[in-house]
C-alpha cells in the first residue's frame, strides 16, 4: 500500500474532524481501521455525503464495512439481540445441515424479529483483503446504524458475532459534502462488466450502475476488483462469494480483493454507488460479479 497516500487519508480526516476547514463544499473522508475482529471508528458523524475508508491494514483477514440503518424505535443492543443473533443461528443450523438451501427463507422469517423488514442496508459489503484500503461514498440520512462486517470466520462464526460491529449515530446536521464526482463508470449488464477507464496503476474511482430487468429490478447487485495470482480460480472466487454457502465468505479468501461495492439501489443513469481503489502494481486483475454457482461474469485485464 502507498504510504503516501495513506498518510494523506489520515491528513485529509484530520482536517475534517477539527472542523477547521472552510464552509466550501468538500469531500468528506472518515477512516475506519479494521482489527481481527472490532472496528476503530466514530460514534457519530453528520449526515449526507461521506467517504468510508476501510483502513485494512492492521488486520491478518478479509474485511467489509456494511452499514445497516436500524429501524426507528429499535435500539443497538435489540438489532444485536434479535436480528443478528437470527442470523447466527440460522447459519449455525444451516452448515449443521439442518436444512436444505431452499428452507432459508422459511428458517430465517421465523428466527428474525417482527420488525427486520425495516432493516435497511445502505450499500453493504465491499471487501478488502488484509494489507490494503479501500473507499466508498455512501449518502446517509439522520438514524441509527450499525456498522458491520458479515465476513466469516474460518469456522463458520460471522465477525459481526465476534465483535465486528459498532453503533454510528448519524445526526441531523450536514457533512455540505457534494455527490461525489468519480473518474469511471462502470455499468453491470446482465452478461456484462462494462468499465470504461484507463487500467494502470494509480488511484482509481467509480461510479456503478446497474441494468434493471422487466421489473425495474437489478440485474445483479455487486462487483469487485481482485488481483490475479497463479493460482487464483475464479470459479472459486465466485462460489466463496456467495455468503448462504457454507464454506462462503470464510477466511482465508480465495482471492487478494482491492474492494468494491454490493448495493441494492444503483441503476443506470442515477449513480447512486461510488467507490475508490488504489492499483498499487502491474499485474493481472479480474472484476468479477458474483453470479449463481455454476456461472460466469468476470473481466480478466492486464496493468502495464
Ligand atoms: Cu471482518
Amino acid at each position: 500500500m502507498n504510504t503516501l497516500k495513506h498518510l494523506s487519508f489520515i491528513t485529509i480526516l484530520s482536517i475534517i474532524m477539527c472542523g477547521c476547514g472552510t464552509q466550501e463544499e468538500k469531500e468528506y473522508r472518515v477512516e475506519i481501521i479494521a482489527y481481527d475482529y472490532a472496528f476503530q471508528a466514530p460514534d457519530e458523524l453528520p449526515s449526507g455525503w461521506i467517504t468510508f475508508v476501510l483502513n485494512n491494514e492492521q488486520a491478518h483477514e478479509i474485511h467489509e464495512i456494511s452499514f445497516a440503518r436500524i429501524p426507528e424505535g429499535i435500539t443497538y443492543s435489540e438489532y444485536l439481540n434479535e436480528y443478528v443473533r437470527a442470523w447466527e443461528i440460522l447459519l449455525q443450523e444451516y452448515q449443521a445441515g439442518e436444512f436444505e438451501r431452499s428452507g432459508i427463507s422459511a428458517r430465517v422469517n421465523e428466527l428474525l424479529p417482527e420488525w427486520a423488514d425495516g432493516v435497511e442496508y445502505v450499500n453493504a459489503r465491499g471487501l478488502v483483503s488484509p494489507g490494503r484500503s479501500a473507499d466508498k461514498t455512501i449518502y446517509l440520512a439522520p438514524g441509527l446504524y450499525s456498522v458491520d462486517c458479515w465476513v466469516k470466520t474460518e469456522d463458520g462464526i460471522i465477525h459481526l458475532a465476534t465483535g465486528m460491529t459498532r453503533p454510528l449515530t448519524i445526526t441531523d446536521e450536514s457533512t455540505n459534502s457534494p455527490e461525489p464526482s468519480f473518474d469511471n463508470r462502470i455499468t453491470l449488464n446482465e452478461n456484462a462488466i462494462d468499465v470504461q477507464w484507463n487500467a494502470e496503476t494509480g488511484f482509481h474511482s467509480f461510479a456503478v450502475g446497474m441494468e434493471v430487468d422487466s421489473e425495474g429490478n437489478p440485474v445483479h447487485n455487486n462487483i469487485h476488483l481482485i488481483k490475479l495470482e497463479e493460482n487464483t480460480d475464479l470459479d472459486e472466487v465466485n462460489s466463496w462469494l456467495d455468503w448462504y454457502k457454507v464454506g462462503g465468505l470464510r477466511a482465508p479468501a480465495p482471492a487478494d480483493f482491492l474492494g468494491g461495492v454490493s448495493t441494492y439501489d444503483a441503476v443506470p443513469g442515477e449513480s447512486a454507488t461510488y467507490f475508490s481503489l488504489e492499483i498499487d502494481e502491474p499485474g493481472e486483475y479480474a472484476w468479477i460479479v458474483q453470479v449463481p454457482e455454476g456461472e460466469q461474469l468476470w473481466n480478466i485485464f492486464n496493468v502495464q
